[in-house]
């Protein structure tokens, strides 16, 4: 592959973005390398500057389930920006939205849109501590819910210590009332709410892990999560950013038959433009203004053209959708499996329908943040970028999932497969 284009487009992109790019994951910094600029994608095909193309397993980090340019969402973006993109008020657009994932997610009674997963978070964990009175929440390793303060945090020095800033400008002392856990480490969770139980306002967590790679929850992590802010009567926050109509029609909390008190949500129900939301329990979401007095507000929320788009896609996931996309996250991943036992290539892959990650470990399991840090990152970055040359784009990053659409096929699905073997059979 030749990248002169991309090459061109990133000196000149660092004269006026921070490192050139407005996410720094898009930056490379784990792979090496120089970002790819990408000018347009058709269903799984991604084409880039210099006229390569790719078969796109980042699908923009989650929302293209259904390809790139799929025609309902483009004919219902299209039809909508002929007539207003943003009024600032009101329209039944944001009310058939609420709806659909009222409809959809039967722990969501109420739901409010914003326009990025960093958002939703940072106003669950804001409704969280208002409602319950109380100021520490507990996260998990590995967890990412977007870049708001209270959830930039790492471990304290013991497991019961109080969190770190995770970032220069988290100040300590808000720091402080995040307590970070090993993930699916249930026994931690009992630990901490033992001795801190009454002063827990919330936990958020990501029902199956996509931040660290994709690490599913283990059985009776999520229970014992349910279990026990019930009885402190903290709430349980699911970050479905990710999982929401990703691997199931209700989400991961359907998946798993695990309902939290508050939904986070972002990515697909946007269908490609800027969307998030939370949504739960009426008696929580009605403390939120105007209804509550907990202050949460967007210029663009529920943005009549990001609606459509929601809609859109929405209204494309039925169940026989989500068969077949588990069908093909099953055949893929066992055929890249297949082919890294036939080169003793040591290999874990985690997978739930949709999405998956790669760990190049001789460990039996991947099932928390010390498994997937101690994965080879050097083994993942050689096959990232001789995936890239033949014509495969993973995540940048070894600790990222990857994404299966309704737009990857068999030709897909086969030439993937037939790469790895090839790149498989090269590692020393
Ligand atoms: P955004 O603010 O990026 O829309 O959403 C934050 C977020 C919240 N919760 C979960 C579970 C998420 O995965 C995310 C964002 N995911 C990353 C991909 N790992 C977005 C990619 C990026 O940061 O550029």
């Amino acid at each position: 592959m030749k990248y002169v284009q991309s090459d061109a487009l990133m000196q000149r992109a660092r004269h006026s973005i921070p490192g050139g790019v407005n996410s720094p994951v898009r930056a490379f910094k784990g792979v090496g390398g120089t970002p790819i600029f990408f000018v347009s994608a058709e269903g799984a095909t991604l084409t880039d500057a210099d006229g390569n193309q790719y078969i796109d397993f980042v699908g923009s980090w989650g929302p293209m389930i259904q390809g790139h340019s799929f025609k309902p969402i483009v004919d219902a973006v299209k039809k909508q920006a002929t007539t207003s993109l943003s009024f600032g008020a009101p329209t039944e657009l944001e009310i058939t939205m609420a709806e659909r994932v009222v409809e959809r997610i039967p722990s969501i009674e109420l739901v409010r849109m914003v326009n990025s997963g960093t958002e939703a978070t940072m106003s669950a964990i804001r409704l969280a501590r208002g409602f319950t009175e109380r100021d520490k929440i507990i996260k998990f390793e590995g967890c990412y819910h977007g870049h708001s303060d209270s959830l930039l945090v790492k471990a304290g020095s013991g497991v019961l210590t109080l969190g770190l800033p995770d970032s220069p400008g988290v100040p300590a002392t808000l720091a402080q009332h995040t307590i970070t856990l090993p993930y699916n480490d249930a026994n931690a969770l009992i630990q901490v709410f033992e001795s801190h139980g009454n002063e827990i306002g919330g936990v958020i967590l990501e029902p199956v892990a996509g931040n660290m790679g994709c690490i599913p929850p283990a059985p009776g992590f999520l229970e014992t999560a349910r279990r026990l802010t019930s009885e402190y009567d903290s709430v349980l926050i699911f970050d479905e950013v990710m999982t929401g109509f990703r691997v199931g029609p209700g989400g991961a909390q359907e998946l798993y038959g695990v309902e939290p008190d508050l939904t986070t949500l972002g990515k697909i129900i946007g269908g490609g433009l800027p969307v998030g939301a939370f949504g739960g329990q009426a008696s929580i979401m009605n403390q939120i203004a105007p209804t509550g007095p907990i202050y949460q507000a967007g210029t663009l929320s529920g943005n009549p053209l990001a609606m459509q788009a929601g809609i859109a896609m929405l209204e494309s996931l039925d169940v026989t959708f989500y068969q077949q996309l588990a069908n093909k996250t099953q055949r893929l991943t066992q055929g890249i499996k297949a082919t890294a036992q036939r080169h003793q290539i040591p290999l874990v892959i985690n997978y739930v329908p949709g999405m998956f990650s790669l760990y190049f470990t001789s460990a039996d399991e991947v099932t928390g943040y010390a498994d997937a840090a101690a994965s080879n990152v050097d083994r993942y970055n050689f096959f990232f970028h001789q995936m890239l040359d033949a014509g495969i784009y993973f995540a940048p990053s070894a600790f990222e999932s990857a994404f299966v659409s309704g737009a990857h096929g068999s030709a897909e699905i086969s030439a993937t497969i037939a790469a790895a073997d090839r790149v498989f059979g090269s590692m020393t």
